[in-house]
């Protein structure tokens, strides 16, 4: 096993790793570590797709180098990626047809969730061409919310969420290609008959295919969600609050949310609030939330609520003895929560009928029975506050303070006050001048494999100090936050031109400084740079492809972040990876996706203008992506 220095970065996790580890703990980190990685499956070239196979090709030549129905590498590769990319876009669909669903409920009054932030509804509605004259809330809210789900229905067409958002050269691009998606589901359930035995064989048309998966992620689910999020639970506004293991409070009861989906966690939150004279029965002084994951960052955003962890130390929320439940929905929740809850109080609580765990505890979740699911879950950590062993309790002690809620209307905000009738222009100016070198997009994961932290702070660090504009989602925020790089204390990673300008905007709000990265969401709220993007193209007149913008994963997981990063690249925007994307079995798909315009062959770079940035090293990514930068620089202003 790696020693804990190795694993993370963060004291803390080490510390409770420790611990772990003593009392015969089994956690993500030990099992990475226990895992042999499959030199096959590394490359991409297994094939499991039909009952001929399993089928694998040697990337050396050695062997065999055909599956039994005649499959090329490039095929099964490009096959395998195209796969991976419809499983994380189906993930945040998903996630954006249930809030969807859950907007048309509360408009009809059958979900107890009210419109928070109606000016954002008027501006979806506007946006999307409803007329709204003389129309209530819940009459506007119920036809956004119908035009939502047709992007799940319409058999013609392009999506709503696609015509409404995307920049229009990105769109005509698209539509040139013919890759512009029709309706999330059609498109997914085609990816996946099309990755069947017997069908596509081509792998740049797989490539393209997986392209559209891009699409449907970054509008049926980072676009839509966010939209109709904050539509219920308000647009978020700059917060404080407060990161690390050490929000966990010894005298309350302490309940993690974990997933994705804000519509539990929201009313995990009312509920906490509620019933703190039950809690104050069983002797704590109260409930306290924290957050985990994705759902962590939307409570964050809009409630200020602390943040515990990011993905991959989840477990060790529970090994610090102190929590009593666990309460998940979907997506980047260990199945091992289980097993380490067992030796421990903690209750895991899955919600969802199609997300549980065997031997944990199911809480049924719906829109319609929020407050019922909300007021049980809270309950049954109040009642399990007594089963709490002091033998085992062990919670760090410091915190760090960040801020967040920097979603792009709270940009603009901040902005105006420099220029009231023209928001943009300061930053644009800013961007001219050379005080902002480019803008950067910290995004993704952290990987168990990977050593916590180091690799998303890294590199943001590196771009800081070269005058780079940063703004960070996901559990990639997580990382920055921890490191001071949310609070104005960070600012002494910057560069002096960056610094100055931070300051002013910042000071023009009536706060010290901007913090040096800007905390734009969740992933599914990479909608935010991506809003940003559009708007500071569309203000200069060229493609977001002619920004000097990039997008980076250092320490990614999830194939999530793949889809989410090929959404980037069809705007042409270079996106890096710091993990292994399973690509590299295929000299045909890595070329595409990875390789410089080049005569006679077709790559993302010379069709969209960006391409993926595979690099382990992360001095050396943060120069790639430097570099770059300064390319689009150079094409841009003649510079
Ligand atoms: Fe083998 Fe082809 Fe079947 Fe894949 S689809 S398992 S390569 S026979
Ligand atoms: Ni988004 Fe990555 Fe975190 Fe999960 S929560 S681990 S996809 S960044
Ligand atoms: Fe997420």
């Amino acid at each position: 096993l790696r020693h804990v220095t190795e694993v993370s970065d963060d004291l803390q996790v080490q510390s409770l790793l420790e611990k772990a580890r003593k009392e015969s703990v089994s956690t993500a980190f030990d099992r990475a570590d226990e895992m042999m990685q499959c030199g096959f499956g590394s490359a991409g070239v297994c094939c499991r797709y039909c009952l001929e196979g399993p089928c694998r090709i040697s990337p050396n030549g050695k062997g065999p180098q055909k599956g039994v129905c005649g499959a090329d590498i490039h095929q099964i590769v490009a096959r395998s990626f195209l796969n991976h990319l419809t499983q994380g876009t189906s993930g945040h669909a998903e996630h954006g047809r249930e809030v969807a669903l859950t907007l048309l409920e509360a408009a009809e009054g059958k979900a107890p969730f009210e419109i928070k932030d109606v000016d954002k509804l008027y501006a979806v509605a506007n946006d999307l061409g409803l007329e709204t004259a003389d129309k209530t809330v819940n009459e506007i809210a119920k036809e956004v919310a119908l035009k939502a789900l047709e992007d799940f229905q319409k058999q013609t067409g392009i999506m709503n969420w696609v015509q409404m958002r995307a920049h229009k050269d990105s769109l005509k691009k698209w539509n040139d290609l013919r890759i512009t998606p029709v309706n999330a589901h059609l498109e997914i359930s085609k990816a996946v008959a099309r990755n069947a035995m017997g069908c596509d064989a081509d792998p740049l048309n797989l490539v393209l295919g997986a392209v559209t998966m891009g699409l449907v992620d970054g509008y049926a689910g980072l676009h839509l969600s966010t939209d109709l999020q904050d539509i219920l639970f308000g647009t978020p506004k700059a917060v404080k609050a407060k990161y690390s293991m050490a929000v966990l409070d010894e005298k309350k009861v302490n309940i993690a949310v974990h997933g994705h989906v804000p519509m539990l966690s929201e009313k995990v939150v009312e509920w906490s609030r509620k019933l703190k004279p039950e809690a104050e029965k069983v002797g704590a002084e109260g409930v306290n939330i924290v957050g985990v994951c994705c759902t962590g960052n939307e409570l964050l955003m809009r409630q200020g609520v602390s943040v515990a962890s990011s993905f991959s130390s989840q477990e060790l929320v529970i090994v610090s003895g102190a929590l009593e439940a666990m309460v998940v929905d979907i997506q980047c929740v260990m199945p091992g929560i289980q097993n380490v809850a067992e030796c421990y109080h903690t209750e895991i609580i899955t919600t969802l009928p199609y997300v549980k765990i065997a031997g944990a505890t199911h809480v049924e979740f719906s829109p319609e029975i929020a407050d019922k699911a909300a007021e049980e879950i809270v309950r049954k950590a109040i009642k399990n506050f007594k089963n709490r062993d002091p033998e085992k309790l062990s919670i760090p002690k410091e915190t760090v303070d960040a801020y967040a809620g920097f979603s792009t209307e709270q940009i603009l905000e901040a902005l105006s006050k420099l220029n009231a009738d023209d928001p943009l222009m300061p930053l644009i100016d800013a961007i001219k001048a050379g005080k902002i070198r480019g803008v950067a997009a910290l995004v993704g994961c952290t990987n168990p494999r990977e050593k916590q932290d180091i690799g998303n702070v890294t590199v943001a660090k590196e771009l800081l100090k070269n005058n780079v504009l940063v703004v960070a989602t996901g559990c990639a925020a997580h990382s920055l936050a921890k490191n001071k790089l949310m609070s104005p204390e960070g600012l002494v990673y910057c560069g002096d031109e960056l610094r100055e300008v931070l300051e002013a905007i910042g000071q023009a709000v009536g706060l010290p400084s901007l913090p040096p990265a800007l905390h734009m969401g969740s992933c599914v709220d990479n909608s935010r740079p991506a809003d940003l993007l559009t708007a500071l193209a569309n203000k200069l007149g060229v493609g977001i492809k002619d920004l000097p913008a990039v997008g980076s994963c250092p320490e990614t997981h999830s194939p999530k972040a793949l889809s989410i990063g090929t959404f980037f690249i069809a705007h042409g925007v270079d996106v890096h990876v710091g993990v292994n994307p399973q690509v590299s079995g295929s000299s045909v798909v890595t070329n595409i996706l990875c390789g410089d315009k080049q005569e006679g062959t077709v790559t993302a770079e010379e069709v969209f203008g960006g391409k993926l940035i595979y690099e382990t090293d992360h001095i050396v990514a943060a120069e790639k992506l430097l570099e770059r930068i300064n390319m689009k620089r150079a094409q841009l202003l003649g510079e």
